[in-house]
């Protein structure tokens, strides 16, 4: 089993609440958390070890007044970066997401304050988003003479559509509030701080079985690059894994023998 506190993160603090959820947090706030190299590759090394770390649900949070500023501006003027570069640096930005959206293990993102650029490509690689009444999203990527390269052209425009992103990247529109919940930018818009309702879905995940969480959080995201056809035969070969595995035998006969909770409306 692979220990996150000895990957040696700087730009990253980890804290374990000691039910089996990892509390990650960006830690440049001074930089608003913008993400310049070295916080790619801790994203990179975190989330590759995250899946064999026995860790049952991830809240991804931020230090200060913003989640993520997005790419390191600063950083990518001083280094004046050629095109081959910048498209490498893109791939470690890919790896880190691509480890987050794939990798299995639930994580659920703590917005607050800004979450634009490339702060919104991390968002979107959590699997779910809550949002706080200060929380806003926004492209500047176009005001800034750039382009998305954290994934966004995937999963930002999977979260709200194409026309709406492009919109936003044209624009530089800026959502916030019930609007940001009912175009697709998060899910949970709450009064207080945004962190406390992300560890309470991430308790509530992490009590679901790690085989069903690995396959809620890695198989949906495979099935959508599918045809029809190979995303069938997917879905029903994990399911044969997933629906036979011992903690589905005994959840089964819980409901069997009328134990086991019930599906009931919400409280009005
Ligand atoms: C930064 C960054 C950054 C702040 N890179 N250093 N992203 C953007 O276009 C957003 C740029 N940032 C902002 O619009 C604002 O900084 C915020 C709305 C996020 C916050 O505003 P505020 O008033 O709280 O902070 P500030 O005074 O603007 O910045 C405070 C410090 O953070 C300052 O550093 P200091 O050393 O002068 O104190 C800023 O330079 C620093 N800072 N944001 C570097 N982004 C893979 S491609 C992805 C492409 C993109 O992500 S493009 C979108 C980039």
């Amino acid at each position: 089993m692979i220990d996150v506190h000895g990957l040696g993160l700087t730009n990253i603090a980890l804290r374990d609440d000691g039910e089996g959820v990892l509390v990650a947090s960006l830690n440049r706030p001074a930089k608003r958390n913008a993400l310049d190299a070295q916080s790619v590759e801790e994203l990179v090394r975190l989330f590759d070890a995250v899946p064999r770390a026995g860790i049952k649900a991830v809240v991804l949070r931020a230090e200060g007044t913003h989640f993520c500023a997005g790419l390191d501006l600063v950083e990518h003027h001083r280094e004046d970066r050629g095109p081959a570069e910048f498209m490498l640096l893109c791939l470690r930005w890919h790896e880190a997401f691509n480890k987050m959206e794939y990798g299995g293990v639930p994580i659920i993102a703590a917005l607050k304050g800004a979450v634009v650029g490339g702060g919104l490509e991390l968002a979107s690689a959590a699997h779910i988003r809550v949002a706080d009444q200060g929380t806003y999203f926004a492209l500047p990527e176009g005001q800034r003479g750039l382009f998305t390269g954290g994934g966004a052209t995937i999963r930002v425009a999977a979260l709200v559509g194409k026309a709406r992103m492009i919109d936003m990247m044209l624009s530089g529109r800026v959502y916030q509030g019930a609007e940001a919940v009912s175009v697709g930018l998060c899910q949970y818009l709450v009064d207080g701080p945004s962190e406390d309702k992300a560890l309470a879905i991430a308790h509530i995940a992490a009590q679901n079985p790690p085989l069903s969480n690995f396959a809620i959080c890695s198989a949906i995201s495979h099935v959508q690059n599918m045809s029809a056809l190979d995303a069938s035969y997917t879905e029903a070969v994990v399911a044969g894994i997933v629906n036979t595995q011992p903690a589905s035998r005994e959840r089964l006969a819980a409901f069997a023998n009328k134990t086991a909770a019930r599906v009931r409306p919400n409280e009005t």
